[in-house]
Parts: C-alpha cells; structure tokens; sequence
C-alpha cells in the first residue's frame, strides 16, 4: 500500500473496532459485481473547492439542486460527519454497439449508451445496499455509511480519482487506463478508518481531441464543462423548451450525447460487461433506431420501454420533444414525414407541438 497511506493510518489510530479490512471490502465488491473499487480518506481535496467557481460561472443553468448543496459537497465530512473512508466503486456499462462516431446514417436517433438499458440507480443501489449491509455486520458498533449512486451531494468524481480508480480526464469524465471511461461511479461513506489507495494520476498529456470534437464547445477549457452548452444537459436536464438558438446543433442527439468519450484514446479499446447477464444492453426500442421510428412509436409503446430504464426520469415526453428536434435539426425527409403524420397524446403537448411547429418550419421549402 502506498507509503502516503500508511502514515496516514499510523497518525491517528483507528476509534472503531473495525473488523473489515480495504482488501476484504475490494474483494466482495467483486463478488457483488463491481468493476472497480478504491478507498480515499473522507477529506476535502483541491478539485472540490473549484465547484463554487463553476456555480458562479452559471454553468449549472437550471440544476439549482447544485447550488442549493454546495456546502455538502464541499466534503463528504459535512454529509456525514463520522466519515472517516469513501469506498469508491465504478461499474462498467458498456456494451458492443458501435460509438455514435462510427454510425454515418443521418438518420439515426442517437441515444447515450449509458441510458439503454436498466436503471443504473436501481441496479447499483441494490448492489451496494449488499455490500453496506456486509460491511455493517464486521464493523463494530458504531459503524455508520451512506451510499450513493448519483443520489447524493457528493463529487464522485473527485472520490473516485482519489481512490484511484481513474483520473478526471479533460472532458472531466474519470477515465481508468485499462478499461476506459464508460464507468457509473457509485461511493459507501464510511465511518471505518480504512487504508486508502493512491490517487490516480492524470493521463491526459497534450492530447485535446475531446475538446476539439465537442459538437457545441462545451468543454470551454480543459477539465470544465459549461453544461449550458452541453447536448446532455439540452436534451436530459432542460424541462421545458429548448432555446431556439441551440437546437441546430443538438443534431441526431435523441438523448444525452457521448462524442467526448468516444474519441477519447482511452476508450479506443473499452472494456464490456458479459453480453448475456449484462443489464445495460439497450432495450429494442431503442436499438439501432432511426429518428422517424422512434417518433412512429406509440406513446403507450415508448413509456413501456422507458420504464425502470436510466431514462425514466426524462420521460416519454421530453423524449418526444427532442426527436422533433433532431427531425428538425437533421432535416430528414422521413423524420420530417413522421412528425406530419403522427397523432398521438403527447405529441399535442403544447411545449412537444411548439417543437414539431419548429421543425416543420425550419425545414419549409
Ligand atoms: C451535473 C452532472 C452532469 C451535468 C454537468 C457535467 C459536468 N461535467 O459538470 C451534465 C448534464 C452536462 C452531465 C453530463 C454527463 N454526465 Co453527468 N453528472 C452530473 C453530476 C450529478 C454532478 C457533476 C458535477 O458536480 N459537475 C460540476 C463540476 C464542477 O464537477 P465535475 O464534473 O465533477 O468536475 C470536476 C473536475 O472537472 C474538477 N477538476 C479536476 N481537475 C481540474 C483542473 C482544473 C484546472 C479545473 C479548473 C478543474 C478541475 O473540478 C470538478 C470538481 O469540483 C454527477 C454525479 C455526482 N454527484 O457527481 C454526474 C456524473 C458526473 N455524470 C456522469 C455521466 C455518465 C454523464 C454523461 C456521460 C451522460 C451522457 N452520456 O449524456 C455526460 C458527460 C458529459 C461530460 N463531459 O461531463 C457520470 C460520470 C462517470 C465518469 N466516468 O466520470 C456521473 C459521475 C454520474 C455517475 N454516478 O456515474 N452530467
Ligand atoms: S457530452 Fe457531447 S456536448 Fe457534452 S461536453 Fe461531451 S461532446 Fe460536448
Ligand atoms: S480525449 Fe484526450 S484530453 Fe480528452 S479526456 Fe481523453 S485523453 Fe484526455
């Protein structure tokens, strides 16, 4: 263990009568099916004082829930105070479909991978509600955990980079060097004094293809995203109407959008969860499609497909508004066709009806 670590460990001895060691801890993360999994000392690190920078910037736009918990994810100290180890944890959903990059037909409703398949909340939620539960019964009396997979005021990427499962890579995703960025990041706190790993270290080196490939310039300079300007955001996060200026370039991008990780060399050669067991593989309706048959979809259809899926949360509806922007967007004959012969509920939506009035215009004569 690294030498950093074990002075750490030797400065203050531990309160608990801890029978769970890192290594055990690791090794049924395996079992549960975990990836990865490193421990960092509950601590605030340098990256996380840059978040009230980025709040101030205005990056955040309309995820208020950001600001309104700044303080909580200044250090994971504040979210529970007997925190004393972060067990990081990192679940690779990738799968063998081809990258968006590689898909040439302008037609095709393109939908981030990480969103195909079941609802990664849900799947690693129950997984680590094992692992705390297991841990619970070694780690003595007063032991005490929160687990958190995207659900809580924590950065998970700073934990993860010290825990040493990758580092945050200049598009700010965390990249592992043997088996890329395609991660969901989860993260027990702890109250258990656990030897930590070394942080990992940054990769990046002059490379800069992510930031030269991002579609809208979101990543405004290395390692800072203005999520206002990125396609994820547009098309997940924004509630209502999309800016008119900004839907041009939302292009094929159905649902989040994935172009900084695919160019990213680290990912050249990712790893893939088993193609039989693997809960991530996309569901059909949402497998190789094109932006006509997915509006062609019924809404009874689309919302049986969308359930305990990672796209739940947007719903059908906002589904629907964005594939009338890429039909508008792309200019696609058929897509176009689709959204003047459709008549399904939510399509007379007046925010989802603005957006098809939209395209329809844009692409008049
Ligand atoms: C809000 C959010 C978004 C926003 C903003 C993203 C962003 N880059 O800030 C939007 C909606 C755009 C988004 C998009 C995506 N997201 Co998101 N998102 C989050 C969330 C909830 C918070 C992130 C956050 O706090 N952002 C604010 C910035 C300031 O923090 P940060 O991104 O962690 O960046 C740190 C570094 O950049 C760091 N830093 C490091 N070194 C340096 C050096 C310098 C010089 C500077 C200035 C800064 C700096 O400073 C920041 C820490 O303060 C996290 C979950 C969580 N609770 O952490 C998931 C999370 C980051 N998202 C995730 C995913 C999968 C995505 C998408 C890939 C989904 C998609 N395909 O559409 C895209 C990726 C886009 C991208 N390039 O980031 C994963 C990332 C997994 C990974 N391998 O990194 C997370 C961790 C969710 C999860 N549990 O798995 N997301
Ligand atoms: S997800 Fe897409 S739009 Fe967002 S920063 Fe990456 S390349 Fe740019
Ligand atoms: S594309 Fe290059 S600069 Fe961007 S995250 Fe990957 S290695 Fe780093």
């Amino acid at each position: 263990m690294p030498a950093r670590l074990a002075s750490a460990a030797s400065r203050s001895a531990p309160r608990y009568n801890s029978n769970v060691t890192s290594a055990e801890i690791k090794a049924r993360a395996a079992e549960l099916g975990f990836d990865l999994c490193g421990i960092a000392p509950a601590g605030d690190f340098r990256e996380l004082a840059f978040f009230p920078e980025w709040i101030d910037r205005g990056y955040a736009g309309e995820m208020q829930y950001l600001a309104r918990s700044a303080e909580h994810r200044a250090d994971v100290r504040a979210v529970m105070p007997s925190a004393r180890s972060v067990v990081a944890l990192g679940t690779v959903y990738n799968t063998d479909r081809p990258y968006s990059t590689e898909i040439a037909d302008p037609a095709a409703a393109l939908i981030a991978r990480y969103a195909w398949g079941d609802d990664y909340h849900h799947v690693i939620q129950r997984r680590m509600e094992t692992l705390v539960a297991w841990m619970r019964e070694r780690g003595g009396m007063d032991f005490d955990a929160r687990a958190y997979v995207d659900t809580g005021p924590v950065q998970e990427r700073v934990y993860a980079q010290y825990a040493g499962l990758g580092w945050i890579g200049k598009n700010t995703c965390v990249i592992n060097p043997e088996i890329g960025s395609w991660l969901f990041l989860s993260e027990i706190i702890c109250s258990l004094p656990l030897e930590a790993d070394a942080p990992a270290l940054d990769q990046c080196g002059t490379c800069r293809l992510c930031l030269d490939s991002c579609p809208t310039g979101a990543i405004v300079e290395p390692y800072v995203v203005d999520a206002t300007r990125c396609l994820s955001y547009l098309t997940i996060e924004t509630r209502g109407a999309i800016a008119l200026e900004q839907r041009a370039s939302i292009g094929r991008h159905a649902y989040g959008c994935d172009i900084c990780q695919e160019v990213c060399p680290w990912n050249a050669q990712p790893a893939e969860p088993d193609a039989q067991t693997s809960p991530w593989l996309p569901r059909t309706a949402f497998d190789g499609r094109s932006i006509a048959d997915l509006w062609r979809t019924p809404d009874t259809e689309l919302r049986a497909s969308l359930k305990n899926s990672a796209m739940s949360r947007a719903g059908a509806w906002r589904l629907r508004r964005n594939i009338a922007v890429c039909a508008g967007a792309t200019g696609d004959a058929e897509a176009l066709s689709a959204l003047r012969e459709v008549s399904e509920p939510l399509c007379d939506d007046p925010i989802v009806a603005e957006h098809v009035h939209w395209a329809l215009e844009s692409n008049d004569g």
